[in-house]
């Protein structure tokens, strides 16, 4: 397989890598828009775009440790009782680059806009998995199964020429309130080939790449996906660990995702005269369904904070809503006229609603993959020369 039948993209997207396919758009034009058109949504791959010649013959296989083992088409999951969830789907690389001014980590770059807000629209993971006969279970299935894994049918490098592929605990895929969707539907469209045509994965408040696209195969498994991007990609490790000294096994596959929040504009080394009024606007998201609490803006370097102010939360038609209910979306946050004496560092922190903070410094963090950069994000405002 090649990349020679890759879809057309935005011309705007920032390309960090051609062949697999890295890009994401500006934050300024991230932060336009609630619900982030398809065009402009981050997309990131590992290989080439699969070229699937008709979904009516497509079949999602249901396998491993179930009752009864399913082969499913589009037509009958379209039929299923459909949910549409509006989720931010943020990768773990998401402020990669910023990371790596510190200390060289490993791993394509991404600016601060590796992150997008869709309404998702299919079928329940949960009621599907109920259709195999596997029940909503708090420890293991009576078949023994603990993990469920999702197969697609691209090809990786770092599977030497194997699919990509990932799982979540059993506990986390039969509960319905996760909204985990076998999505077949993007803000209100079919999915495009970039995001998966014609079915995905998306779990909610989860690291990105769990939400694996082209999904082919479902497998109920006593074990957690033996993948590389569940092993040997995708943890966290302490700052002290190097590639000399690492032991992938002594970690767990990175789940949810910490709260984070950065600015989208004004952009980072912008010229402005003294006492100028500015307008801020930007992103804040917490994972696990957790919500924003509050969004702290500081345009004097961290001396004093202002409370973001934050934008009405869009809800999309169709979508399943209910205030009682996880919140799996960002926040967008806006400050307006705010006089700034440059040159002067802009700062945002979030709060979540576990009142969990993001950390100061990128160093407490710092990992050698590169994930899950979480820290104070900064601009820089420049006084004219
Ligand atoms: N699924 C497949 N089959 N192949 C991939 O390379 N990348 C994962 C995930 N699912 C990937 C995949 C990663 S790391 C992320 S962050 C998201 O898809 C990105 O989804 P998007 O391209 O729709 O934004
Ligand atoms: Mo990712």
């Amino acid at each position: 397989k090649t990349y020679e039948e890759e879809p057309r993209r935005d011309p705007s997207l920032q390309i960090n890598s051609k062949e697999p396919f890295n890009a994401e758009p500006s934050p300024f034009a991230l932060s336009r828009s609630y619900i982030t058109p398809e065009d402009k949504f981050y997309k990131r791959n590992h290989g080439p775009i699969p070229v699937l010649m008709d979904p009516s013959t497509y079949h999602l296989v249901l396998t491993g440790l179930v009752e009864k083992p399913l082969s499913l088409s589009l037509e009958y999951l379209r039929q299923l009782p459909k949910h549409v969830v509006t989720a931010t789907l943020q990768c773990a690389g998401n402020r990669r680059t910023e990371m790596s001014t510190r200390r060289k980590v490993k791993g394509v770059g991404w600016g601060a806009a590796a992150l997008g807000t869709a309404a998702w629209g299919g079928a329940r993971l949960s009621d599907v998995l109920t259709l195999a006969g596997v029940p909503h279970c708090t420890r293991a299935t009576t078949l023994g199964g603990r993990h469920v894994e999702f197969v697609s049918c691209d090809v990786c490098k770092e599977e030497e020429g194997g699919p990509y592929k990932a799982s979540v605990p059993l506990l986390h895929a039969t509960t319905p309130e996760a909204d985990i969707l076998l999505a077949y539907e993007m803000n209100g469209k079919d999915l495009n080939r970039d995001h998966g045509f014609p079915l995905r994965v998306v779990v909610p408040g989860v690291i990105g790449a769990r939400s694996v696209k082209w999904l082919e195969t479902i497998i109920v498994s006593e074990f957690e996906c033996q993948g590389f991007f569940m092993q040997k990609d995708y943890k966290m490790f302490p700052p002290s660990i190097d590639w000399h000294n690492i032991d992938w096994q002594s970690r767990c596959p990175l789940m949810d995702f910490p709260v984070q929040s950065a600015i989208c504009e004004p952009r980072d080394g912008i010229v402005v005269e003294n006492g100028t009024m500015v307008n801020f606007r930007g992103y804040a998201l917490a994972g696990g369904g957790r919500g924003i609490e509050r969004v702290d803006l500081s345009v004097d370097g961290g001396k004093t904070w202002l409370e973001a102010v934050r934008l009405p939360r869009e809800h999309f038609p169709g979508e399943d809503h209910d205030p009682q209910r996880p919140n799996w979306a960002w926040v967008l946050w806006e400050l307006k006229y705010i006089k700034v004496c440059p040159p002067v560092d802009v700062i945002v922190k979030a709060v979540d609603s576990a009142s969990n903070v993001q950390p100061q410094s990128v160093d407490e963090i710092w990992n050698l993959r590169g994930v899950l950069n979480n820290s104070w994000h900064r601009i820089h405002i420049l006084a004219p020369p």
